[in-house]
């Protein structure tokens, strides 16, 4: 689709990480318990990678189209929750961006990673401080006898955020926006791992246990869609 991969620093400001994407100074994200500060208490480890959006975006080299993956840190430790983690976020900016261009974009991507056609997709209406309006995105799947399936219809799994960019962002980047505006979305590659290869606990892909890792393998073309042993 012609995205250009981006990467920047894991220790990033407060600014990038959060006022810039309108962020407020008490929104729940920023405190110490979800953080990872650093000694300077105005550099953090980056919660998740749109800090470099935030840098592309305030070169004002445009239109953009770039994809972002990398390590993000939150202070989070569970079967679900890894303090390392990684995340891929798209961001289009350019004239006359639409909410059917991201609708479009997402729907191919998940129909590729998924491998499924005709994957059922649903825009369930969101909240987040950097989009507006914003959407949480749903796949089709069935959960029947304790086993997910991804791409039937029968009931809905969450699996990613996305919106039009909040023009506050793109003003805080300089961005003019009588001329501009911009599309972003973000997923969570552990969550995306654990759904394609059916891994029910996030903390695997971190233990090195060479039984495991042979077991899944990760073959880029052999996996079932199919979770068995859903609690
Ligand atoms: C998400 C969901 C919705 C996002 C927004 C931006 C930026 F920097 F352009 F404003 N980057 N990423 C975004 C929007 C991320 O992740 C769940």
């Amino acid at each position: 689709m012609g995205f250009e991969i981006k990467e920047g620093p894991h220790i990033e400001n407060e600014y990038n990480n959060f006022t810039a994407l309108n962020i407020s100074e008490n929104h729940p994200a920023r405190q110490d318990h979800d953080t990872f500060y650093l000694n300077k208490k105005s550099m953090l480890l980056r919660t998740h990678t749109s800090p470099v959006q935030i840098r592309v975006m305030s070169q004002k080299k445009l239109p953009i189209k770039i994809i972002a993956p990398g390590t993000t840190y939150r202070c989070d430790d569970d079967s679900t929750h890894s303090p390392m983690f990684h995340q891929v976020e798209g961001l289009v900016v350019d004239k006359n961006v639409n909410m059917a261009q991201l609708k479009s974009v997402i729907k191919v991507l998940l129909e590729k990673f998924f491998q499924i056609q005709d994957m059922p997709v649903r825009f369930r209406p969101s909240y987040f401080p950097f989009t507006e309006p914003s959407a949480e995105v749903d796949i089709g799947c069935s959960k029947k006898n304790k086993t997910l399936e991804i791409g039937k219809d029968d009931d809905w799994l969450e699996v990613l955020g996305c919106g039009i960019v909040n023009v506050k962002v793109l003003e805080n980047c300089g961005i003019d926006t009588n001329q501009y505006r911009g599309f972003a979305f973000g997923l969570g590659v552990e969550r995306f791992a654990m759904l394609k290869y059916g891994i029910n606990d996030l903390r695997m892909f971190y233990d090195n246990d060479l039984k495991w890792l042979n077991n899944y393998s990760f073959s880029p073309k052999g996996f079932p869609n199919i979770i068995r042993g859903l609690r």
